[in-house]
């Protein structure tokens, strides 16, 4: 493979998972320089470069060696993995869930059947665009149904007649109720995740996989994390730790001029809700702060 000492990394041009990739990445501290194209955007700061691309040729792009990386739904990147020519491509490993693009791709059968289960699909006709994973699906369950692969509007096919039911993403669910369709069968659950490839390159670009791993573990980590500071006589310090929504011990420090007194910090693993800082004051802590947390470097 060509050497190249700026990473690349495949993110989709326009599209549900483009905003918050894009916000994901900036918050990681890579900043863009967008071209007139809009095809490639240089980076400013890290020497990171975006190509902005279908979200379906994001697994294609990274398995080639174009990109180092990609930001792409797992259910585009497995049914990629499930239905891709091998013969060229270096073999694909997600690296990290990214918390967006929350989605599932699952079986929905006409609202009227009488669903008892997968083996009463035998014979039918199933309208899908992932006919990898739906394929593989059928076979785990040793069901023999006929698979329709369509390149969009899933959700009308057995309107139209061209299929019985169908697999498709499925978010709000709204979608399918809008189409007299019932959700029966998860077969996968999806979100975006950072794709790569499974070892990492040798020269620089290894290194800035390496360093922009960090940062999004500090990223994704922080993400809903919040910091309480509060403060608290000694003696009633351990109804008020006991208290702590969940995370590591907290930090104490002592209050200049109030030898009774302490300053609690410590780091909330979810938002911090009214009814428990109610609680929390109401074992003796007072001057209470919860504050969002930016960025964090363990
Ligand atoms: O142009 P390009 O090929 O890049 O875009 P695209 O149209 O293929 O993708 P896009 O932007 O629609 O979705 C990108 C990715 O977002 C998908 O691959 C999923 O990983 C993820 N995602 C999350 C979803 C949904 N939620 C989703 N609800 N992708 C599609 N949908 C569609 C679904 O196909 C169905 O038509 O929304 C409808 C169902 O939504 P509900 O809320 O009615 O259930
Ligand atoms: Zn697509």
């Amino acid at each position: 493979m060509k050497t190249r000492d700026r990473l690349r990394i495949a993110m989709q041009k326009s599209g549900r998972l483009t905003e918050p990739a894009l916000e994901l990445l900036k918050r990681c501290g890579l900043t863009f320089r967008q071209s007139r194209d809009k095809l490639f955007c240089f980076g400013e700061g890290e020497p990171v470069d975006l190509l902005l691309v279908r979200d379906d040729d994001i697994p294609g792009l990274i398995a080639q060696g174009v990109c180092d990386l990609g930001i792409v739904g797992r259910n585009v990147l497995d049914e990629y993995r499930l239905t891709a020519g091998r013969d060229d491509a270096a073999p694909l490993a997600e690296w990290r869930e990214l918390g967006f693009g929350r989605c599932r791709l699952s079986i929905a059968v006409q609202q009227e059947m009488d669903y008892q289960g997968p083996q009463q699909l035998a014979g039918l006709r199933i309208a899908t665009s992932y006919p990898g994973l739906l394929g593989e699906w059928l076979r785990t369950n040793g069901v023999d149904a006929s698979v329709v692969t369509l390149a969009g509007s899933v959700e009308i096919a057995p309107k139209l007649g061209t299929a019985d039911l169908i697999c498709d993403l499925v978010q709000s669910g709204g979608t399918l109720v809008a189409n007299q369709l019932r959700e029966t069968d998860v077969l996968l659950e999806s979100e975006a995740v950072l794709a790569g490839p499974k070892a990492l390159p040798t020269d620089e670009r290894g290194d800035l996989i390496e360093l922009l791993l960090k940062r999004l573990d500090g990223v994704i980590q922080v993400r809903e994390s919040r910091l309480l500071l509060l403060q608290t006589s000694r003696h009633t310090l351990d109804a008020v730790v006991r208290l702590l929504p969940g995370g590591p011990q907290p930090t104490l420090l002592p209050v200049a001029g109030q030898p009774d007194q302490l300053m609690l910090q410590a780091l909330c693993a979810g938002e911090v809700s009214w009814r428990e800082l109610e609680e929390i004051k109401k074992a003796g802590a007072r001057e209470m702060f919860v504050l969002p947390v930016e960025k964090m470097l363990a």
